[in-house]
């Protein structure tokens, strides 16, 4: 059967309306972005195995912004997608998450009031929930991001999910899904150095974590210290999400897209940013030159020196900001 490439729209719910890329197939739309390695969204409908059904339209316009429309998500999470695929080609030129140029495939509903969103290796899939109560779907763009590159650093460092390089590992996800979030420059989600601010995970608005001061979560750590290692992931990632904001924008209050940071160093010492785009770059390097599964907190200051190094040069302001930022987590000195 003929098949063609067609423009449709997503009425998302975080991002506003978008274009996305999908299939026709005889006289049925299909959720399936072939322009970007075969992007597949599928609907669980609320069921927990398999793949589910195919998304598909009759009108190429997809979902009303709203969470009681089932498109809803499948637009999100095709955004996202697309999103993500486009911040790792044209930012490090990366091509997809295996680097192979074929994506992986998206599910949502999955099974009822699911409060979280998971990559799978085996899969080779990315799985939302639609949330519970006052936490909306988990389909924003960050989370996305978030999840997507659980795959890029199982495919390239490998970073164990347990003690210090799996709060690397989880600082990874946060660090390239706030990459995503600014490379979309949306003007309905817009960048910042939060995760999960558009999903109310919390319940009362504020957003799951803070890379500017990691500790305003109430888990998360600042600073490493020797105990580090026996937190959960999600919070002894803080230090290195705290390193990246320091790396890009420097230490003390700045305001970016209208929210007011405020980034303390675990020495007192003031720490100059590089841009975002400059710490994006020596961390994707860092990651995929550099770490291996088990580099610790330590490894990754090494692994970060080396890979701006290697971008810049010894005597660049960017290979002197890395030191800087680790010495602002008490790492190094
Ligand atoms: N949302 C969680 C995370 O990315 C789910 C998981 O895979 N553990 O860390
Ligand atoms: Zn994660
Ligand atoms: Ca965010």
């Amino acid at each position: 059967r003929h098949q063609a490439v067609k423009t449709g729209t997503g009425n998302t719910q975080y991002s506003g309306t978008v274009t996305l890329n999908t299939t026709l197939s005889g006289s049925t739309y299909q959720l399936n972005d072939t322009t970007r390695g075969g992007h597949k969204t599928y609907n669980l409908n609320r069921g927990t195995s398999g793949t589910g059904t195919l998304m598909t339209d009759a009108d190429d316009v997809w979902g009303d912004g709203t969470g009681s429309n089932t498109q809803t998500a499948g637009a999100d999470a095709a955004y996202g997608a697309q999103e993500t695929w486009d911040f790792y080609k044209n930012t490090f030129g990366r091509s997809g998450i295996r680097n192979d140029g074929v994506a992986a495939y998206s599910r949502v509903h999955y099974s009822s009031g699911y409060v979280n969103a998971f990559w799978d290796d085996s899969c080779f899939c990315m799985t939302y929930g639609d949330g519970s109560g006052n936490t909306h779907a988990l389909t924003s763009l960050d989370v996305a991001g978030h999840e997507m590159t659980h795959g890029v650093t199982s495919n390239t460092a490998g970073l164990e999910y347990s003690g210090e390089s799996g709060g690397l590992n989880e600082a990874t996800s946060d660090i390239f899904g706030t990459g995503v979030e600014f490379y979309a420059n949306n003007s309905k989600d817009v960048g910042d150095y939060l995760i999960g601010e558009k999903i109310d995970i919390n319940g009362d608005g504020s957003p799951l974590r803070y890379m500017d001061k990691p500790s305003k979560d109430g888990g998360s750590k600042d600073s490493w210290y020797s105990g580090l290692g026996g937190l959960d992931v999600h919070y002894s990632s803080g230090p290195a999400n705290h390193m990246f904001y320091l790396l890009s924008e420097g230490s003390g209050t700045k305001v970016i897209n209208g929210v007011t940071y405020n980034s303390p160093t675990s020495d007192g010492v003031a720490v100059t940013g590089i841009g975002r785009d400059a710490a994006l770059k020596i961390w994707y390097k860092a990651l995929t030159t550099y770490m291996t599964s088990s580099t610790n907190y330590a490894g990754a200051r090494t692994a970060a020196l080396n890979a701006a190094s290697a971008l810049y040069g010894t005597n660049s302001a960017q290979y002197a900001a890395v030191g800087n930022a680790f010495a602002g987590i008490n790492v190094g000195s």
